[in-house]
């Protein structure tokens, strides 16, 4: 591979110049004077609308709150809250401290929650009184836990959220020294292989992502100040983070803050709110061509529909534009590690490219991709399908407290593994065609095989298991596990579903249990994935 040459790909646009010296909310407020009073943040449960202004003032205070209770530079704040609009209040105020915030999924069990908090050193909680059973006993079991705070009605002797807001002033914030090379978000990921791992995104990360998307004269992303973006993906996903929040934040956009999907309430959110741009997941993409509800409801509002995190067909895309022909479908790709976004459609750009169905859009400026023969390392040209490799300054600086899963990702030449199989065509459009690794993608949350299989083969009677994809038409893809059972073991499919579901969040539970004599491995022991693959029935 040495002596081949390197096709390496660029974005069409021109690369610009990213101010990724400064702090993450710094960037974000950067032109705050000019839309102070516009609404930043709009409840959609309450109805509440937050300007600029009031989001900006509320952040700086809750970071002023942070430093009262001693949580300062380099400290992990975890988030476990649904979208509220004290998820970004919390979030930025970690930024404007210098803190951490690691965000974790308030449907984890007991059990998930824990492992997070510990893995990531969380000092401080914040959650929702709906959730006050589930972390009750954390600061009894880990020590590091000062802590949990709640944004509704605290737990007898519980603290509330505004105890942080009320007694700070702005003025009190700690005056700390700040990097570009610190971490401010540490979602988890299991990225290419194993367990859920703290992917540490830096503010120079974050800054520089949100900036390929949306600035310069020609933003591959093109959102205005008097958009209104649609929030319903859960905010502790670096997709609605990333691509909803921090790039709406900087344009002066709207962002309307839902807390679940449910199409009814939708089509009813669509024109009451006038919402522009709805940023979804595939399987959203499904209930807007299936339901009907949407041929009778007013979506005239709504320009662009951005979908990302998990395949979203072709059949699907063109029924789509068939069904709402007045907004742009586009598409964007990316993962956790790679500081979120890394191609998007550049159907959305300001001035427009036109774009072909399937495709999951063009490389982000100021970033390399090359595509890799997996079999032996070879750089391929065009139309050519292989691993994706990409290079840029948005990328994650490594898991949390895991050099070697870090070294498993990005390689001495600084190119990350995706993981996923792609190919670049002649227009510079990117096709992903397959998923070399383990992950498995329900609705666009992630499941990792490997925590599934630490779970089963902890059960007395089983000896090996596996747990792979399997195609699902509204969930994309759902866990099932291939079962070799102790001897003289008779546990059902039933009882093996049901020793799963206790443990995980919702949608990590088996969907289906094949029971065989043998799981196929390599010489090495790795388990051969494809092979099972194969044995899937046809769908
Ligand atoms: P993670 N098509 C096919 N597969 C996709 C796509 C897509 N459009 N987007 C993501 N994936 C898969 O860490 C792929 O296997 O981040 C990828 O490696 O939860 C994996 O999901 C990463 O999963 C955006 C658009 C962020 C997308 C994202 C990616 C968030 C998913 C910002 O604007």
């Amino acid at each position: 591979a040495d002596s081949s040459p390197e096709f390496i790909f660029r974005s069409k646009l021109p690369d610009l110049t990213i101010p990724n010296h400064l702090p993450l909310h710094t960037y974000c407020f950067e032109r705050i004077s000019k839309f102070k009073h516009n609404p930043c943040l709009i409840n959609a449960a309450t109805g509440d609308i937050y300007t600029y202004g009031e989001v900006h003032v509320t952040a700086r205070r809750v970071a002023a709150g942070f430093h009262k209770l001693g949580i300062g530079k380099g400290d992990v704040i975890m988030l476990l809250l649904q979208n509220t609009p004290q998820f970004v209040f919390a979030f930025l105020g970690a930024s404007f401290a210098c803190a951490i915030a690691t965000m974790a999924n308030p449907f984890f069990t007991p059990a998930e929650i824990a492992k997070q908090a510990a893995s990531s050193g969380a000092k401080l909680i914040i959650t929702q009184a709906a959730f006050a059973e589930k972390v009750k006993k954390l600061p009894q079991e880990n020590q590091g836990i000062l802590k949990v705070i709640f944004i509704d009605s605290p737990p007898e002797g519980g603290c509330h959220f505004t105890s942080l807001t009320d007694e700070a002033k702005e003025e009190e914030m700690a005056d700390v020294k700040f990097s570009p090379d610190d971490v401010v978000a540490l979602p988890y990921s299991s990225g290419t292989t194993g367990l859920p791992k703290g992917v540490m995104l830096t503010h120079k990360g974050l800054v520089t992502s949100v900036a390929q998307q949306v600035d310069g004269e020609n933003p591959h992303f093109h959102i205005r100040s008097n958009d209104v973006v649609l929030c319903v993906l859960p905010l502790f996903h670096i997709y609605s983070l990333s691509s909803i929040v921090m790039t709406s934040l900087r344009v002066g956009a709207a962002i309307l803050i839902v807390q679940k999907f449910d199409i009814n309430s939708l089509v009813a959110l669509v024109p009451k709110y006038r919402v522009t741009i709805a940023t979804v997941v595939p399987p959203i993409v499904l209930a807007m061509v299936k339901s009907p509800v949407v041929d009778h409801s007013d979506m005239s509002s709504i320009r662009i529909v951005l979908s990302g995190a998990a395949p979203l067909g072709k059949n699907l895309e063109d029924a789509f534009r068939a069904k709402l022909p007045h907004a742009i479908l586009a598409q964007g790709y990316g993962m956790t590690e790679s500081g979120s976004v890394l191609t998007m459609s550049l159907a959305l750009a300001r001035e427009k490219f036109a774009i072909k169905s399937g495709a999951c859009g063009t490389l982000m400026r100021n970033a390399e991709m090359k595509i890799v023969n997996p079999e032996n390392g070879v750089s391929l040209s065009r139309n050519q399908p292989g691993e994706i490799y990409v290079r840029s300054p948005q990328m994650m600086k490594g898991y949390l407290n895991d050099e070697e899963a870090t070294k498993g990702m990005i390689d001495e030449s600084g190119w990350l593994h995706t993981g996923d199989m792609g190919l670049v065509d002649d227009d510079d459009e990117l096709f992903i065609v397959d998923r070399l690794k383990e992950l498995i993608k329900y609705k666009g949350f992630q499941v990792a095989p490997a925590e599934l299989e630490g779970l089963l083969i902890s059960n007395v009677h089983i000896v090996d298991v596996a747990v792979i994809p399997m195609k699902d038409e509204v969930a994309g893809e759902v866990p099932v596990a291939f079962i070799v059972r102790s001897d003289g073991s008779n546990i059902t499919e039933d009882e093996i579903k049901q020793y799963i579901s206790k443990q995980v969040v919702f949608y990590k539970r088996i969907n289906r249990v094949f029971f065989v004599d043998s799981i196929p491995k390599s010489p090495s022991g790795k388990i051969l994935r494809r092979q099972l693959r194969a044995l899937l029935p046809a769908s």
